[in-house]
């Protein structure tokens, strides 16, 4: 691959450039010639304009307009800091710089401030149609029941303390979990495919590799005429001139993150848990490890084959390809969303936006994405865009599931409306979400019990981590049980799946140092690994990013980075997944994502909140997308596809980020925010969040519900 080739020979590639070269590498161009054009150049940083410069010059491309001069920006200053800054602002990460709404028609809509439309009068009910099917339960002991949030509309079946189990230790809660009306999954997930092929080294004549640093000079690179060793694992340095030699590593897509120097000895006065050692209580039976494995990532969005954007010619203008990108961004959401309409019988004729005119009285139906919405006297109005165009949409009050709808969308997320199109207006008489069907067929039972375990949010390195609590969950799970119902639980245990946020983070907000007791990204890491590997080796772990992670801040987020988070990579039963992904237990479909989308549907729906997170799941699920909205608090990568739609209806939605438990079931999915193990922290003390700590959601995975919820929080107070 073009991106892992340049590295190995210690040339960069910025995101734009690799879509414009990628498609032609080594069919009309190879490595070598492609480095000796940046060398002749005098950059290692292979940027867009040296990539249009590249294709005019081999006559890959058309030479319609003059080219830009090379001598701009990022070759002229120092070469690691100009490629970062760039970098980051394509590929997103500060959203404010970047293209905001859709861009099918290549002019960006003028962005309207939605969420302020609401008038207070409609928040009155959001329990009609749909809705009303949520249930609800709050699972906690006893002592802990009056803390959580219960919205005072549902259905509480939470029974206190277990039916049939003893009260111990890990607090109990017992779950009768029959409701099994699982069909199959929808058949949409795009499981992608590799696209790295592992090419053989091509190994390239580079006698005098050279870099410029800021000042010109050139400063001869390190190691054997200038080859790198190879991807990721290699410890590549370069001289900045001053006598320091930051390191350079790479992420995701090339992706250069620079760190500085090796840990100076002897400045550690923190653990990172090398003593916490838990072996299998003497003679502990596992069932769980005669039950033969039955996983699979079934999404991960590694494994998606991104294609490049196509620009008009050699001389489009950065920007233009950014509008490009995000282009393909939304017509994949659209193409995705429309195949998610097809399923609804009640849809009927799909039409064009451009081709309205031809309508005469027949309804239609037109699915678009929502660039606005607001209420008026008599109604709701939308501005509703598809690939062809754009047109205002009138839904009157008195019809059907109106005012749910209306609250339920969000700016970006795509709808259908069935109406007739009037004078430059499209007169709606149904709005339908894409939503996931009322019912679902049952699954085939399996031949015996076996559980998995749902964490997120456990903040190892925070001050605020609940280390004895979690030590205790450990120690519970290597069989220190209180009861046989414990005993059968933990011995039935063969899956946990970790949601993000699995570290603190270093810098991740103002003021996180103060509240930080691992100042160290590696030696949280470092410590992490040290607690999880005291999880029995037979129960697989999978584990996935969060924010405060070291990832990509925007989503979709590939993967931890491997140079900071190499001993979770370690650890002989985790498996690394994606932000979001699916995995497949026994033929159950289980959504995991960390949740960063909940913060924008609280900001957008009315009546919801942080403390009641379920609720705000329910509403992606029926949007079908887990960050519909671009621009406000959660930084979408404007990927070419959009992998953060819905496609395939889960048996369990996993989220956490808002560091509440909560769960629900909407539809036969089994909806679930799986908490913390963090203690309220000063920031979220100011903002009035308050979490619900060390509680572990036991899953039966035949039925994906709660078979009970295991509470360490005890173990948690004073932190
Ligand atoms: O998120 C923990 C909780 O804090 C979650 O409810 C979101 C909330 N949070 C995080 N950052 C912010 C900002 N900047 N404003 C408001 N609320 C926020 P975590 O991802 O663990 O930090
Ligand atoms: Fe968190
Ligand atoms: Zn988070």
């Amino acid at each position: 691959m073009l991106i892992e080739d340049l590295i190995k020979n210690k040339y960069l590639i910025t995101p734009s450039a690799y879509y414009l070269l990628e498609p032609h590498y080594k069919k009309d161009f190879t490595l070598a010639e492609l480095i000796k054009f940046a060398k002749a150049r005098g950059t290692f940083v292979v940027d867009s304009s040296l990539a249009e410069e590249f294709l005019v010059e081999k006559g890959i491309v058309p030479t319609g307009e003059p080219v830009e001069p090379v001598s701009d920006g990022l070759e002229t200053e120092g070469p690691l800091e100009g490629s970062l800054s760039e970098i980051s602002g394509e590929i997103g990460e500060t959203p404010e710089t970047s293209v905001s709404g859709p861009v099918f028609t290549g002019k960006p809509s003028e962005p309207e401030p939605l969420g302020t439309v609401e008038s207070g009068e409609e928040s009155s009910s959001i329990s009609t149609g749909d809705v009303s099917e949520f249930e609800s339960s709050v699972p906690v002991s006893a002592e802990n029941s009056d803390e959580l949030p219960e919205s005072p509309d549902e259905t509480s079946v939470s029974t206190g303390t277990g039916v049939d189990l003893e009260q111990s230790d890990g607090l109990f809660v017992d779950k009768d979990a029959s409701s099994g009306d699982v069909s199959e999954g929808e058949s949409f997930i795009s499981t992608g495919t590799s696209e790295l092929e592992s090419p053989e080294n091509e190994v390239i004549e580079l006698s005098e590799s050279v870099l410029e640093n800021p000042s010109g000079e050139s400063l001869p690179l390190e190691g054997e005429n200038g080859y790198g060793n190879g991807y990721l694992d290699s410890e590549e340095y370069y001289e900045n001139g001053n006598g320091v030699k930051p390191k350079i590593v790479y992420g995701d897509y090339g992706v250069p993150i620079a760190y500085v120097g090796e840990d100076v000895e002897g400045e550690k006065s923190y653990s990172t848990y090398e003593n916490v050692v838990i072996k299998p209580r003497e003679g502990f039976q596992y069932r769980a490890k005669e039950i033969p494995d039955e996983w699979e990532v079934t999404f991960d969005v590694k494994n998606v084959k991104f294609e490049a954007p196509r620009v008009k010619n050699a001389a489009s203008k950065e920007g233009e390809i950014i509008i490009q990108a995000y282009s393909s961004y939304f017509k994949s959401r659209l193409k995705k969303m429309r195949r998610i309409f097809r399923e609804n019988p009640e849809i009927g004729t799909v039409i064009d936006i451009a081709k309205l005119s031809y309508v005469r009285d027949d309804e239609v139906t037109i699915i678009g994405l929502v660039n606005s919405k607001r209420e008026t006297a008599k109604g709701f109005m939308f501005e509703v865009e598809d690939s062809t165009g754009r047109i205002k949409v009138f839904l009157g009050k008195n019809k059907e599931g109106s005012l749910d709808a209306y609250n339920a969308i969000m700016p970006d997320s795509v709808v259908a409306f069935r109406g007739q199109p009037g004078r430059g207006i499209f007169f709606a008489n149904r709005v339908f979400l894409p939503d996931v069907p009322k019912f679902r067929r049952e699954k085939p039972p399996l031949e015996e019990k076996v559980y998995a375990v749902l964490l997120s949010d456990i903040h190892v390195g925070s001050n605020k981590f609940c280390e004895k609590a979690f030590e205790k969950f450990l120690e519970w799970l290597n069989g220190e049980v209180n009861s046989r119902a414990e005993e059968e639980l933990v011995s039935r245990i063969k899956y946990m799946i970790l949601g993000g946020d699995v570290v603190d983070g270093v810098g991740i907000y103002p003021g996180q140092y103060n509240e930080l007791e691992i100042p160290d990204i590696f030696d949280q890491y470092e410590a992490l690994a040290n607690l999880l590997r005291n999880v029995p080796e037979h129960i697989t772990m999978f584990i996935g990013p969060g924010n405060h992670d070291a990832a990509r801040t925007a989503l979709p987020q590939p993967g931890f980075y491997e140079e900071y988070a190499r001993p979770i990579y370690k650890l002989k039963n985790a498996v690394i997944i994606s932000n979001p992904a699916v995995i497949n237990l026994h033929g159950r479909e289980f959504l995991i994502a960390h949740g960063r989308g909940i913060e924008d549907v609280v900001d957008f729906i009315p009546k919801r909140s942080h403390h009641r997170p379920a609720e705000a799941m329910v509403d992606l699920l029926r949007l079908r997308h887990l960050a519909p909205t671009f621009g406000n608090k959660v930084p979408i990568a404007p990927d070419p596809e959009d992998t953060l739609v819905i496609e395939s209806v889960p048996d369990l939605f996993q989220a956490g980020h808002v560091h509440v438990m909560q769960y629900k079931i909407y539809n036969g999915v089994f909806v679930i925010n799986s908490g913390t193990w963090q203690a309220q922290t000063e920031f979220q003390k100011m903002v009035n969040i308050v979490p619900t700590p060390a509680r572990v959601p036991i899953i039966d995975v035949e039925t994906a519900r709660l078979r009970a919820v295991v509470s360490f929080e005890q173990f948690c107070e004073g932190v």
